[in-house]
């Protein structure tokens, strides 16, 4: 059966914005938010903490499990907030969209947060390098996936009502298909 709404994935490297613009989102569309970081951590679906990275070795199995019981694949109207988007199988996601920072800032956000040596380090190389946007590109289908600039509550803005017009599209588009 299809899904009445959409599946959007937002992705980045830690402090770009996931969840800022995952929370908004979810809550104008009425979509459930996701923070897989929280599911991972509440349901223990983890071997345990990468310390020097500062995340979870999560349980990929077990995790994908507990979201498809959820009923994402049928029902859509998720919004996933997660640092990785490979793991998530292609045929739920309909959006990905991939959030980017200016370094200087970012670093800022990051050492705010209290990350330094290595955590820190490899965060914002990760973010100069562009890893997540290269991991949604090699996962997904061209035309899914998205970047979006996060520096400003500017482009906030901008972004989040971008993405609702691109829902409402979608939505046109799938009941024209399911008339046809
Ligand atoms: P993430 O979920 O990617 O780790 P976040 O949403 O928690 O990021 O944001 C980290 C911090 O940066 C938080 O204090 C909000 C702020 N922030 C995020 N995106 C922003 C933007 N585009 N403009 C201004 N501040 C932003």
């Amino acid at each position: 059966m299809a899904r009445q709404n959409p599946n959007i994935v937002i992705t980045g490297t830690p402090g770009v914005g996931k969840t800022t613009h995952a929370e908004q989102l979810a809550r104008n569309l009425g979509f459930v938010y996701v923070s897989v970081n929280q599911i991972v951590k509440d349901e223990g679906f983890h071997e345990g903490r990468d310390e020097e990275l500062g995340s979870w070795v999560v349980d990929e199995d077990k995790l994908l499990d507990y979201l498809e019981a959820s009923g994402i694949s049928e029902k859509g109207g998720h919004v996933l907030d997660w640092h990785a988007c490979e793991l998530f199988p292609e045929r739920w996601i309909d959006l990905v969209i991939v959030l980017r920072c200016d370094s200087t800032i970012l670093y800022d956000r990051l050492t705010a947060r209290g990350y330094k040596g290595k955590k820190l380090e490899e965060n914002m190389d990760s973010e100069i390098m562009q890893v997540l946007l290269d991991e949604a590109r090699e996962s997904y289908k061209e035309e899914i996936v998205v970047e979006l600039q996060s520096s400003s509550d500017e482009e906030v803005e901008g972004n989040v009502e971008r993405v609702e017009k691109w829902v409402e599209q979608w939505k046109k588009d799938n009941e024209a298909k399911g008339g046809e």
